[in-house]
C-alpha cells in the first residue's frame, strides 16, 4: 500500500510527497511533530503538517537566509538565529570564518532534540563550542538583548498561529534595536505566488524601520509554488552592492557571489510588491 503525505498551500492546490517511513510523530507543548522518511526528498520535518525542511533540498534555504546577510556584512562576529531549530541555519553561519558566536533562540527543545537524532546531516554544528542554545521566546530574547548581534535570522515557521508575532512591524524594531549599528536582519517570508499579502505586508513593515530593505528569491522545490522569497532589512550596507567577490570561497551548493546580487533581480509581480 502507497502512503502519501500531502502540504495543502491554498485552499484548493497540495503538495504531494510518497512517504517510505515515519519516523516519528509527537506532540510537542508547541506543535504537531513529524520526521518522515520521503521517496523523493530523503527525509523531511514537519510541524503542524508544514514542510519545514528536508534533507534534499534544504541546502537551498540555509544556504541563502544565511549567506546574502553574512556576506553582505563585511566582518560578522556574533549572529542571532530565531527558530531555526533543525540546526541548518547554524551549520551554514559557522563556516564563516569571523564568527565568534551563533545563538539559536527556539522555543521547542523537542525539535533540536528530533533533529539532533534523525537529521544529523542538517544539525551536525549544533554541538560546535561556537554555538549556543537558548530555549525560549524569541520575541522576548530580542527584547532582552539590545545592540549585540551584527545579524539576526527570522528562520520561523509560516506566519499564522505561534510564529505569527515575528512576521510584524514591533518586532521588526526590536530587531532593529538588537542588532548593532551596521546590522543586518534576515527573514523567511513565505511565496509571492500564494501569499502576495504577506510579502507585501513584511516587506513594507521592514522598510518602515530599516534604511535600506530589500526581498530576494531563491526556487526551493518543497516549499508552496516551490519559489520562496526572504526579506532583508540592513542599517548600512546594501546587499546588492556588496564587495563579495573579494571575499572568502565558501563550500556551497546554491549559493554563488553571482548569485548573490542576480536573486535581488525581481520579477515584475514582486517588484511591484515592494513599490
Ligand atoms: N522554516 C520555514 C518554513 C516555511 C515553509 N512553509 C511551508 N512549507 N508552508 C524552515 C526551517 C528550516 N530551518
Amino acid at each position: 500500500m502507497d502512503m502519501w503525505l500531502s502540504e495543502s498551500q491554498i485552499k484548493d492546490a497540495a503538495m504531494t510527497y510518497k512517504v517510505k517511513e515515519t519516523l516519528v510523530r509527537r506532540k510537542t507543548p508547541f506543535q504537531d511533530l513529524a520526521i518522515v522518511d520521503t521517496e523523493a526528498f530523503g527525509r523531511m520535518l514537519l510541524l503542524d503538517g508544514i514542510v519545514q525542511t528536508t534533507i534534499n533540498d534544504e541546502y537551498v534555504y540555509h544556504e541563502m537566509i544565511t549567506h546574502i546577510p553574512l556576506l553582505t556584512h563585511p566582518n560578522p562576529k556574533k549572529v542571532l538565529v530565531v527558530g531555526g531549530g533543525d540546526g541548518g541555519t547554524i551549520r551554514e553561519i559557522l563556516k564563516h570564518p569571523s564568527i565568534e558566536k551563533a545563538v539559536l533562540c527556539e522555543i521547542d527543545e523537542i525539535v533540536i532534540e528530533e533533529c539532533k537524532k534523525y537529521l544529523p546531516e542538517i544539525s551536525c554544528a549544533l554541538t560546535d563550542p561556537k554555538c549556543e542554545i537558548f530555549i525560549g521566546d524569541g520575541i522576548k530574547y530580542v527584547h532582552e538583548h539590545k545592540n549585540e548581534f551584527d545579524v539576526v535570522i527570522i528562520d520561523s515557521t509560516d506566519p499564522f498561529g505561534a510564529a505569527e508575532g515575528l512576521f510584524g512591524g514591533s518586532f521588526y524594531k526590536e530587531i532593529y534595536e538588537c542588532l548593532t549599528d551596521d546590522g543586518i536582519f534576515v527573514a523567511q517570508t513565505e511565496t509571492p505566488f500564494y501569499l502576495p499579502e504577506v510579502v507585501k505586508k513584511v516587506y513594507d513593515d521592514a522598510k518602515a524601520v530599516f534604511p535600506i530593505t530589500k526581498l530576494f528569491m531563491a526556487g526551493i522545490p518543497t516549499y508552496p509554488s516551490g519559489y520562496w522569497s526572504f526579506t532583508l532589512g540592513s542599517k548600512k550596507y546594501d546587499p546588492e552592492k556588496a564587495n563579495v567577490i573579494d571575499k572568502y570561497d565558501l563550500d556551497t551548493k546554491y549559493y554563488t557571489k553571482r548569485l548573490h546580487s542576480a536573486s535581488f533581480v525581481l520579477p515584475k509581480f514582486i517588484e511591484d510588491l515592494t513599490k
